[in-house]
């Protein structure tokens, strides 16, 4: 086990509720609604039986179908022995099936641990072990990857596992398609207690386990939903990893079946696929991060597919550059939201009615009225308005702790329950705030900080740069030395030429790169940010 916690029994072990009195806060308010999440689904398909809730190229499931589906699955799973409370390792990709296995687990009261397709054997033993899961649930392969062959390795290495579920062909392991489908009545959910675990985006070693609850996760989704204005003639697509916070609840996937909305499903991201759904299911809505969102832009010069329903492009994830932020709207014909958000809670987005110029230079502000935020310099002490700090933040639908983790929960959160996010910002006088950087994605070169972020945001204003990434490297004399990665377009610049772009754009000369190079792609993380790790690794 690498687990800290002595031997957990329950699946209440490990986890860090919210205060009583808070909690009674956010149901006065009417924050928290005592609905369990499985109930979304439930009241929709009472009231819109008929509407088509997942679309897949021909076929269309409507909410009638997900809702009998998703009772099915509970009661087979119940049936194979899993029991309320038990935790699951779900790694499924972009598939109408997810949201049929998600609602399945949660009626169930089973918690799902939604890992991503990309995660490989070091994360899914590392989440299978942290929650203690008693199965793991996979499609069989997914382009030339066999999900198979890496549960016949996690299923010996992992002692709590007792079932291997795969949708597809299930080669030795359980058929989820054969498993049982009725006979069991399905047990009550506690709308407090954990409904389901989201993976940390973390920088810095393993990934650690978020535990959600209903209630606040509820709110999370129906919250976001009002947000974007999301209504049953919204036609969501779910590009990024369904298994992620942003396009699971941010409305997401959830939010849109709180309303009713129809969802497609899309395992290529790539432009000419993304296009294609998007003309064909008339969709209206989704979520990228931003070098996807960049691609999306200039492969309208050569794509020519009619994007004209979509009204909303969310991105977020991590910091869209003004000069790529201006692109989308032009390029897209869709309204630009940012959003930057985090699974442990916290989530800002710019309001659809927001001046465009907050639009492209504003990372939003927060979801809730009882969100708390607070900027602190390196002592824990509020900076002056306007100035740069940490953010921390609690609220209705922030985790005060992440599972099973006390002693990286003592350094994560303060006494008095605080999130620290690791991430600087400044507030607008609006409320707004700007992403700044990241505490530790800051290179001190000669005992000077610069960050990358900032930097990276002046390079991306070069004509030729496609993408771009600073890291720092180690250095004998100044203890890191500034290195700029370059994804271009056409020309290649040189370094001497990027320096002079950079002091043209006022930028101070001790933030200028040591050195410069070319990259085809960045390499990117699980959910498609730009890898800072493993650049640091490569160059
Ligand atoms: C989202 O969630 P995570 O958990 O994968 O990553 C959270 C971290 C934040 O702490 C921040 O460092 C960064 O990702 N981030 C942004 C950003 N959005 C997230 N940094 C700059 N600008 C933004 N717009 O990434 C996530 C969860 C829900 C909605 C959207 C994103």
């Amino acid at each position: 086990m690498t687990s800290t916690a002595p031997t957990p029994t329950s699946h209440r072990d490990g986890y860090a509720p919210f205060p009583d009195a808070a909690a009674e806060t956010f149901r006065a308010a009417g924050y928290w609604t005592g609905r369990p999440l499985g109930d979304l689904l439930r009241e929709t398909a009472r009231h819109h039986p008929q509407r088509p809730a997942l679309l897949d190229g021909d076929t269309v499931r409507t909410y009638a179908v997900l809702d009998s589906d998703a009772d099915r699955m509970a009661h087979g799973l119940l049936a194979l022995g899993i029991e309320p409370g038990d935790r699951v390792v779900v790694q499924l990709p972009n598939v109408p099936e997810f949201a049929t296995v998600l609602f399945g687990l949660l009626r169930a009261g089973i918690i799902p641990v939604l890992a991503l397709p990309a995660h490989r054997r070091a994360e899914i033993e590392h989440l299978a072990e942290l929650s203690g899961a008693v199965a793991y649930l996979i499609a069989d392969r997914l382009g030339d990857f066999d999900y198979r062959e890496l549960a016949a390795t996690v299923e010996l290495s992992v002692s709590t596992l007792r079932h291997v579920l795969v949708l597809g062909d299930p080669g030795t392991f359980t058929d989820l398609n054969s498993i049982p489908r009725a006979g069991n009545s399905l047990p009550a959910i506690d709308p407090s207690d954990i409904a389901l675990m989201l993976v940390s985006g973390g920088t810095t070693g393993l990934p650690k386990l978020i535990a959600r609850t209903h209630d606040d996760y509820v709110y999370n989704a129906t919250a976001s939903a009002k947000v974007c204005e999301l209504t049953e003639s919204d036609v969501y697509l779910a590009t990024l990893p369904a298994a992620h916070n942003f396009p699971l609840s941010c409305p997401g996937i959830l939010g849109t079946i709180g309303v009713g909305g129809a969802i497609a499903f899309l395992t290529d991201p790539s432009p000419e696929s993304a296009f294609a759904v998007i003309e064909r299911h008339r969709v209206t809505v989704t979520a990228v991060v931003p070098p996807l969102a960049q691609l999306w832009c200039a492969a309208t010069e050569w794509e020519d597919a009619d994007l004209e329903s979509l009204r909303l492009l969310q991105v977020g994830g991590a910091r869209l550059a003004e000069v790529n932020a201006r692109d989308v709207e032009p390029a897209l014909g869709a309204k630009l939201q940012q959003v930057f958000g985090m699974a442990e809670g916290l989530l800002n987005y710019t309001r659809l009615d927001d001046p465009a110029d907050i639009v492209c230079t504003s990372q939003g502000r927060p979801l809730s009225p009882a969100d708390e935020v607070r900027v602190v310099d390196a002592d824990g002490n509020d900076v002056e308005p306007g100035a740069e700090g940490e953010l921390l933040t609690k609220g209705p639908y922030t985790i005060l702790g992440y599972y099973r983790a006390p002693e990286h929960n003592a350094r994560a959160f303060t006494p008095d329950g605080y999130y620290r996010s690791g991430d600087l910002v400044r507030r607008l006088p609006s409320g707004h705030l700007i992403v700044s950087g990241r505490l530790k994605d800051v290179i001190n070169r000669g005992g000077e900080n610069i960050s990358c972020d900032e930097l990276e945001e002046h390079l991306l204003a070069h004509p030729a740069v496609r993408h771009a990434a600073a890291v720092g490297l180690p250095d004998a004399a100044l203890g890191e030395k500034v290195c700029v990665i370059l994804v271009v377009a056409d020309t290649t610049p040189t370094l001497a030429e990027i320096k002079t772009f950079l002091i043209d754009r006022g930028l101070a000369t001790y933030k200028l790169p040591d050195l410069l190079r070319f990259a085809e792609t960045l390499p990117i993380t699980a959910v498609g940010k730009i890898d800072k790790k493993a650049l640091r690794a490569e160059f």
